[in-house]
């Protein structure tokens, strides 16, 4: 009896993942800081900073930092809610370069998103075990502009 199609290519993704991993995990940097001014609390955003209490709850959900011709600098959501933030957004000259985001809500960061004209994405890493340690990284080739 021949398997079915999608049990081998799960059985591939299965295989492949492992692979992808292991073969660069010594390229990988044991931590990722956190940038100065980026905390999960949001009582830290004082007032430099645009902040919203967007679903009314009393604690501030969303964060804006703009420069002083108006072009946003950095960003910042609690996206569930739970008083934490978890996404933030790292822009330069109004275009997203980079977005961080605690996916768990542990309070630390696990995916890493590097943007390109701030749409195309160039490169995705990932703490996948939540231990503070990329396990994973995904760069996209294509033609540079
Ligand atoms: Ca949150
Ligand atoms: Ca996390």
């Amino acid at each position: 009896m021949k398997p079915h199609p999608v049990c081998v290519l799960l059985l591939g993704l299965l295989v492949s993942v492992p692979l992808l991993a292991g073969a660069d995990k010594a390229e990988f940097p044991d931590r990722r800081p956190l940038s100065s001014w980026q905390s999960f609390d949001p009582k830290d955003y004082g007032e430099d900073w645009l902040t919203l209490d967007r679903n009314g709850d009393g604690s501030t959900d969303y964060a804006v930092m703009v420069n002083d011709r108006g072009h946003k600098v950095r960003e910042v959501m609690d996206f569930n809610h739970d008083g934490f933030m978890d996404n933030f957004y790292f822009y330069s000259n109004n275009v997203l370069q980079r977005q961080e985001i605690d996916t768990n809500g542990d309070q630390r960061i696990d995916v890493w998103i590097y943007l390109r004209r701030g749409v195309y994405i160039t490169m995705w890493e990932r703490d996948r075990t939540h231990d503070g340690v990329i396990d994973e990284r995904v760069v996209y080739g294509g033609a540079q502009d």
